[in-house]
């Protein structure tokens, strides 16, 4: 498949006017998102907490300046997008132009995890719906396409969007600052002393991602099945709320273990989840700084006081570890304690033969009632 020259399409969006660029990275716009990551200063590239917030800052710049941005997701963002959408740029509303860069997972016909196989089909239904023109970018001509979208963008004052297939853009490498390079315990690593410390009859709500993937590969090898383990396959952020629910159902205690991209995506749910969730709730929080499964961008999680803001949330008893040698005690005295949470900073990165869930979420799903059931008994 020919490609885009990703640093040309980049270049493209400047000589055409895009000054602000704002979204949540997705792995298949990896290259772009490096590309923009690598070459755009940090005021004019906002890695936004969730897709609909990215939308909500292209609105706010353009009635302040009458210029417009480029927002980047993945197509699982576009339910937190649809609101902002449709109910603020949208023509009968604000009528407010911004240029959507939407990466396809789960096109029709080309294979993908079962959490994309319905988002890419309803993708072109969705963008239908909410009367927002799009074009599937091609390699050939990409050109015309962009200055078309823009064109019709500017001309109706509405949000366009340009659909992104795998592979598209070429490839782009660049080297990121490792922002804490004294810490070097990884997230499996973590993961796998985590699985060890709370023992088999927990249960675990693990965050999108290649954390749910490790989890998934860790269970395996401990020979324990994969009865007690929601993997969020899909739904980015709403781990911490679907232990929340899982708790309900158990005697067990249950853990969400989520990653910093995820808790800052709805991290409104930590104060509700503090104050209403059941005693046999516990969170644990794998924070890399990044979104690390998309390719690395920074969140600003190394930035922020994560156990001031879990704290003032009401959680009462709030660890902070970063050394695997600290995680089975830690977790002792979290396991002892309702409302407590476990914060584990790690370094990024994964193996490269790190595979994917090879039993599918709905027969999970099957096993997971049974294994609620019994802890019941
Ligand atoms: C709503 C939504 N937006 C974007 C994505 C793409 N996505 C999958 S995993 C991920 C990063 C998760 O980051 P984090 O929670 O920090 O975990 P890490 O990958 O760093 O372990 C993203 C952005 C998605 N699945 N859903």
């Amino acid at each position: 498949m020919s490609t885009i020259e990703t640093v040309e399409f980049y270049d493209h969006l400047l000589e055409k006017g895009v000054e602000l660029f704002a979204g949540v990275p997705d792995s298949l716009l990896k290259d772009l998102c490096a590309c923009i990551y690598d070459r755009t200063p940090r005021e004019a590239n906002i890695v936004a907490a969730n897709e609909g917030n990215a939308v909500g800052i292209a609105v706010g710049y353009h009635v302040a300046t009458g210029k417009y941005a480029a927002v980047y997701l993945q197509n699982s963002g576009l339910g937190n997008i649809v609101n902002p959408v449709a109910s603020l740029a949208h023509p009968d509303v604000y009528g407010v132009p911004m240029l959507l860069i939407i990466g396809w997972r789960g096109e029709p016909g080309v294979k993908d995890e079962p959490q994309h196989v319905a988002q890419g089909r309803l993708t072109p239904a969705m963008l239908d719906s909410l009367e927002v023109p799009y074009t599937v970018l091609d390699a050939e001509g990409w050109q015309g396409q962009v200055d078309d979208a823009l064109a019709l963008m500017q001309a109706e004052n509405k949000p366009v969007a340009l659909v992104v297939r795998k592979g598209l853009f070429s490839k782009y490498s660049f080297t990121q600052e490792n922002p804490k390079p004294e810490i070097t315990l990884s997230r499996e690593e973590a993961l796998a002393e985590v699985l060890e410390a709370i023992g088999s009859d927990a249960f675990v709500v693990s965050t999108t991602g290649k954390t749910s993937r490790e989890v998934f590969e860790l269970r395996e090898s401990r020979g324990e099945g994969h009865a007690h383990d929601f993997l969020t396959v899909g739904g980015m952020g709403h781990s911490s709320s679907i232990a929340m629910g899982a708790a309900l159902g158990t005697e067990e205690l249950v853990y969400c273990i989520d990653g910093d991209g995820g808790f800052l995506m709805h991290m409104g749910s930590a104060p509700v989840i503090a104050q209403r969730a059941r005693d046999n709730f516990r969170y644990i929080l794998i924070n890399n700084g990044a979104h690390e499964s998309v390719g690395g961008q920074p969140t600003v999680a190394f930035d922020i006081d994560i156990p001031a803001i879990l704290r003032g949330s009401g959680f009462e008893h709030v660890e902070l570890v970063s050394e695997a040698s600290s995680i089975p005690s830690a977790l002792e005295r979290i396991a002892a304690k309702p409302r407590s949470a476990l914060i584990i900073e790690t370094a990024q990165g994964s193996r490269d033969d790190l595979g994917r869930p090879t039993v599918s979420p709905s027969e999970n799903k099957v096993a997971m009632l049974e294994a609620f059931a019994e802890s019941r008994n």
